[in-house]
């Protein structure tokens, strides 16, 4: 049986045999990634909240008996229609975790030791107010999480930006969405999708780059399947170098090399143009081209495309000519095409430009601001969305679509937040990798991370792991032996999901409460009071007013009026009872917005059906992007490419999903998966233990054999603890975005001889 047979295989299983439930309706897709839990067990009462995982925001119900979590089920009432995945099935068990961290503790001679709240804290302030004072705000860092909640991030964003006055606020959502935040922004002047799910419901022709929804959103490739099962016309394509179960399934596969997607997109545009296969009318009303500085005439766009024409990038791109031709006549000429993506494309030294390049093949040929036409990137984390770019907490910009470079929204931010003009500093702060670096320079001293694992996850670790031991660490986590703990100097014990309340905000602008269900362990704290505690005791107590995630919001609601996130109307009472509500929603009678830019949205003038307000000419720009290859080329040393990701039962880290019974089964333990003929050629065979080595690094691993993994492209996962793949990931990142290219290392393989001790 092949090995992914294998996995399928202990997946079913693991569905049936999870916990005793009952699977109340079968999933389209094969193997049941979604379940409807018919089963009310032992519950005593259900209660509304959402998953905590991803960005798929999940509408859950949390069962409860006797003061636990005893059950989990889907929402019927919310988007996914009662839909869940394996991971969110689980969320009960996550919950009954045992390491949980329980109370303060502080690294003494290398040892930590238990404290009470008021030493850590005392610790804490004492080192962050001498860094401040004598190596300037520069010197503290703050580094966050698209997992906190709405109130916790944006309360770390004010304390730091206006508080501290340091922009040295950034977060994993930098290693994840910034490249499809900064292609919005540039593309239709805001960030965020003008589209929703809904318009899956609609759509005739998907087309997915870069994303493996069948693993990780699998309620949406759910979705697309009801919508292809109804109306069997309805096109998939999939653009992936691997042949992931989301490519399995597509009606067209293209196998790229890693690395070339760009080729494709401009041949793609090439086409259009070629054929006549554009709208013209909602180019003249509604766009412009932009060759990176000017503004430049529709001509200059097509001469740009000449260098793109299939037989000219097809060799490149690894695949045919004929290919690339159907796939654009596909995506045309449809009723409604709608374009998904994820880290196949931000995690990319190219991301913006990517991102970019999708959004022009919408606009070109009129698929956009129509239900099912539409651009949509999908977002990782749960709250990567409303917790940090809605917030604005990255280290270039400020809430609500605000940047950090920009004189008139620093002001804006300052008259809001009421503190004087220049508190907010005008130089964007570290991004992700650079915050990393700054530390290894001692040039960041103190820095408080929250709700992040980067020992883990961030790329090229052999330079962060030792980076990390420099700078004075506060680490916030919710268990003690995560690999980012082990680095901290302070290790604050943090509530978890249920044991604390927030909103989320998922990929489609919808808002959704999470309600404190339970008490946390021993003396952990919500991330939220952990943080007015902290800005309390750093004298900043008037500037972090609020005492509860309540009070926050309606601070956060009120200021978000003066822009065109505007979501006044979603009082916390209209978030307990509704099933979210997706901005803009001015006003409390207000039904939220779906489809953005469109007759719906409240800030598109009466009577015109589309206007992109988010630009000051109302014009939305289609970007002449050239294709620029990665760094990371294949060379004789170096024959193969190292692309990372996700497999559906494990969550990043693993902290959390790792430690539960059905998930560690289902996925087995890490490994590298390579294609058989590639390693036949270097004399592996499937099992062999591996050394994979890059110029960052070497880790060894177990090898196992796949016919999914396409020639020369081998693929690992990064939940693994005991599997430190980051250690060989290279640190390039988008030039704009900085974000880095966890899709692309070239390395070299070879039969390892033992285990190497990470
Ligand atoms: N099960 C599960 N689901 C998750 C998560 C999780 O940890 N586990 N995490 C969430 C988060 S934060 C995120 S960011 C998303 C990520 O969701 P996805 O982006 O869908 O997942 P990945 O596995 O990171 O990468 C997607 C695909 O990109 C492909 N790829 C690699 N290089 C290239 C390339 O050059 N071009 C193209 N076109 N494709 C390429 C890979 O082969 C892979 O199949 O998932 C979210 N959902
Ligand atoms: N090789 C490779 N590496 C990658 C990627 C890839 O595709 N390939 N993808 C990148 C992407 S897109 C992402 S988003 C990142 C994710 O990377 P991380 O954010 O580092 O991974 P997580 O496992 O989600 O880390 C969350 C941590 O917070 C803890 N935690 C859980 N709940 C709470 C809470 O309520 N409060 C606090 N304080 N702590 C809590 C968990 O135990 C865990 O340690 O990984 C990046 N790294
Ligand atoms: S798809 Fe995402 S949000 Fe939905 S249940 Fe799974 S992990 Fe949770
Ligand atoms: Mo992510």
């Amino acid at each position: 049986m092949k090995e992914d047979d294998k996995r399928l295989n202990r997946r079913d299983f693991v569905k049936f045999a999870g916990g005793g439930v009952a699977v109340g309706a079968m999933a389209l897709s094969g193997w049941g990634i979604t379940e409807l839990i018919v089963d009310e067990g032992p519950v005593a009462s259900w209660h509304k909240s959402v998953c905590r995982y991803c960005g798929t925001g999940c509408g859950v119900m949390v069962g409860k008996r006797d003061g636990d979590v005893v059950r989990i089920r889907g929402d019927v009432e919310a988007h996914n229609k009662g839909v869940i995945c394996i991971k969110g099935s689980k969320l009960a068990e996550l919950t009954k975790l045992p390491n949980r961290l329980s109370q303060p503790k502080i690294k003494k001679n290398g040892r930590f030791v238990e404290v009470s709240w008021e030493e850590a804290m005392q610790l804490m302030t004492g080192k962050f107010q001498s860094s401040i004072e004598e190596n300037g705000p520069d010197s503290v860092a703050f580094y966050g999480s698209g997992q906190l909640y709405i109130e916790e991030s944006y309360t770390a964003n004010k304390l730091f930006k206006a508080g501290f006055g340091t922009n040295n606020v950034d977060g994993n959502p930098r290693l994840c969405m910034a490249s499809a935040a900064v292609g919005y922004t540039q593309t239709f002047g805001k960030d965020e999708p003008p589209g929703a799910y809904e318009d899956i419901d609609h759509a005739d022709c998907f087309f997915l780059i870069g994303s493996n929804t069948y693993e990780c959103h699998p309620p949406l490739w759910e979705r697309i399947m009801i919508r292809k099962k109804v109306h069997p016309e309805t096109k998939i394509i999939v653009v992936d170098p691997r042949r992931t179960m989301t490519a399995r399934h597509a009606d067209i596969h293209l196998p790229v090399i890693p690395g070339t997607d760009m080729l494709l997109l401009n041949a793609m545009a090439y086409e259009f143009v070629r054929n006549g296969w554009i709208d013209k009318d909602f180019i003249r009303k509604h766009v412009k081209f932009v060759d990176g500085k000017e503004t430049v005439a529709y001509e200059d766009f097509a001469r740009f495309l000449e260098d793109y024409a299939p037989k000219k990038v097809a060799d490149t791109l690894g695949i045919t000519k004929r290919q690339i031709e159907e796939v654009a006549y596909l995506f045309a000429n449809s009723k409604a095409t709608m374009s998904m993506w994820t880290m196949g494309i931000n995690q990319r030294s190219q991301g913006v430009f990517l991102n970019n390049t999708l959004n022009n093949l919408h606009l070109i040929t009129g698929h956009i601001c129509r239900p099912g036409a539409t651009p949509l990137s999908l977002t990782g984390q749960s709250n990567a969305c409303g917790g940090v770019r809605d917030t604005g907490s990255l280290s270039h910009i400020l809430p609500n679509g605000r940047l950090v470079a920009n004189e008139k929204h620093r002001r804006e931010m300052e008259e809001l937040w009421n503190v004087p003009e220049g508190s907010i500093a005008p130089n964007p702060g570290y991004d992700a990798v650079n915050l990393f670096k700054a530390m290894g320079d001692e040039k960041v001293k103190a820095a408080l991370i929250m709700c992040t694992n980067p020992a883990q996850s961030m790329p090229n670790l052999g330079e962060v792991r030792p980076a990390m031991e420099k700078c004075f660490l506060v680490v916030a986590e919710i268990f003690e032996n995560s690999e980012t703990a082990q680095y901290a100097d302070i290790l604050l014990p943090a509530a978890l999901w249920a044991e604390k309340e927030g909103v989320y905000g998922q990929s489609e602008r919808r808002y959704q409460l999470i309600e404190k269900m339970i008490d946390p362990p021993g003396e952990a704290r919500s991330d939220f009071d952990i943080l007015v505690d902290f800005a309390n005791r750093m004298g900043y107590g008037d500037l972090i007013a609020y005492k509860t995630p309540s009070e926050c919001w309606e601070e956060y609601r009120k200021i978000s009026a003066s822009s065109y996130y505007n979501f006044e109307g979603m009082t916390r009472e209209r978030l307990k009872e509704l099933r979210g509500l997706q901005w803009p929603c001015p006003t409390t009678d207000h039904p939220g917005t779906v489809r953005r830019f469109t007759s719906e949205d409240p800030f598109v003038p009466e009577g015109k059906d589309v206007e992109f307000y988010g630009k000051p000419d109302k014009r939305a720009v289609v970007f002449l992007r050239p294709y620029i290859p990665s760094n990371e080329q294949l060379s004789e040393e170096a024959p193969i490419y190292l692309t990372t990701g996700r497999v559906v039962e494990q969550w990043h880290t693993g902290t959390m999903t790792d430690k539960i019974p059905d998930l560690r089964e289902g996925s087995g333990r890490a490994h590298f998966i390579m294609n058989p003929v590639d390693a036949a050629m270097m004399d592996l065979e499937d099992g062999d233990l591996v050394e994979v080595t890059s110029q960052y690094g070497t880790i060894t691993g177990q090898l196992k054999l796949s016919e999914n993994e396409t020639r020369g492209t081998m693929f690992a996962s990064f939940y693994d603890s005991q599997f430190l793949v980051n250690l060989v990931v290279a640190d390039n990142y988008d030039p704009v975005s900085k974000e880095p290219e966890y899709k692309i290392t070239a390395v070299s393989v070879k039969k390892a001889t033992k285990l190497e001790k990470l």
